[in-house]
């Protein structure tokens, strides 16, 4: 794969400041969407089987709010699981656009949800969604459009961008649209830590392939042996950090610029933010939404919900 001069001129940025990082969009290659999956099964990553629970307690409900003959775009749809369960219960649906950087992993998944549900208009886009893309016209003209974005993914990114991003949906929603978003929650940090600090070692291993990427498709050299994966929640920021820890005064190159990292240095790969209720009715509030309805897990660990434009 050639390297986009952009995409170079971005990563090179990212690692030129006194805080060296790197986007998290440069977790999902192949690889990474597959480590993505096996995260979403692991016993400590308690976000996917809540906001599934939450989905299948709650889909008559939900179904009933999104109507008939909507267009289903989703941000960020990975292997589209939680979609599953949406498509099972949405009738006469005009189409599904799921939106994904992940090219070959979202076109698999796209297949599989065109195999599964033969009736609906599967319409894969593969773009950055934090930048300007153009969205594909259904066969069906939809009655309203509703935006997906599950697994929480608004909150791997920092306030203004996140800020952002609700207005670029609350505009793709357009009018008697609605957004139906998972929203992880703040709660006891032991939990949450658990879950970015896996047994199995599968997060660490997510981390690190962020390195393996770009050494594959940007040019660059990272010693990955010679990094580890750190995430520490910050409960003041209501924030997981997440970083790759050099392990050595040690350098490495990316395409022609050349960088020094010190022993014990971070790059910062991922912030994961946890919402309070109100925090998150304020952010959506500040985009034009109103939050219609929330719903919960008995124990409050995540929230999936229904937001209609003011
Ligand atoms: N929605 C799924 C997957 C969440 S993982 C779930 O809830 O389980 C985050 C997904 O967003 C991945 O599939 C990743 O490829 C995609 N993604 C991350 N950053 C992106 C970006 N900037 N533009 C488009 N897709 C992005
Ligand atoms: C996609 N996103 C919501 C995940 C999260 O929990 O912030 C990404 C992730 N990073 C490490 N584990 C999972």
């Amino acid at each position: 794969m050639t390297p986009d001069t952009t995409e170079l001129e971005q990563i090179v940025d990212g690692l030129s400041g006194s805080q060296k990082q790197i986007s998290p969009k440069y977790f999902y290659d192949e690889r990474g969407s597959q480590l993505f999956d096996e995260i979403t099964q692991l016993p400590e990553y308690y976000l996917t089987n809540t906001e599934l629970a939450i989905m299948r307690d709650n889909i008559d409900a939900m179904s009933e709010l999104v109507g008939k003959q909507a267009s289903l775009i989703e941000f960020g749809s990975g292997s589209s699981l939680k979609t599953r369960v949406l498509l099972e219960h949405l009738s006469e649906l005009a189409a599904y656009v799921p939106v994904d950087i992940s090219r070959e992993h979202l076109h698999a998944s796209a297949d599989e949800i065109r195999e599964r549900f033969p009736h609906i208009e599967v319409l894969p886009v593969v773009a950055d969604f934090t930048q300007p893309f153009a969205l594909p016209t259904p066969i069906v003209m939809p009655i309203r459009n509703i935006v997906y974005f599950p697994g929480s993914t608004i909150g791997n990114f920092e306030h203004e961008i996140a800020m952002a991003l609700l207005r670029v949906m609350h505009q793709e929603a357009g009018k008697g649209g609605a957004l139906l978003i998972g929203v992880d929650l703040q709660k006891d940090p032991t939990i949450i830590e658990n879950a970015y600090n896996d047994s199995a070692g599968i997060t660490a291993e997510f981390n690190l392939n962020m390195l393996q990427h770009l050494n594959r498709d940007y040019g660059a050299n990272f010693d990955v042996d010679e990094f580890v994966h750190r995430a520490n929640y910050d409960p003041s920021k209501g924030r997981v950090v997440i970083e790759l820890v050099s392990q050595a005064d040690q350098s490495f190159e990316i395409g022609d610029a050349r960088f020094n990292i010190a022993d014990g240095e971070a790059i910062l790969t991922e912030y994961s933010h946890k919402y309070t209720l109100d925090g998150f009715a304020e952010m959506a509030n500040e985009a034009g939404f109103v939050v219609e309805k929330i719903w919960m897990d008995a124990e409050k660990l995540f929230s999936v919900q229904f937001l209609t434009r003011k």
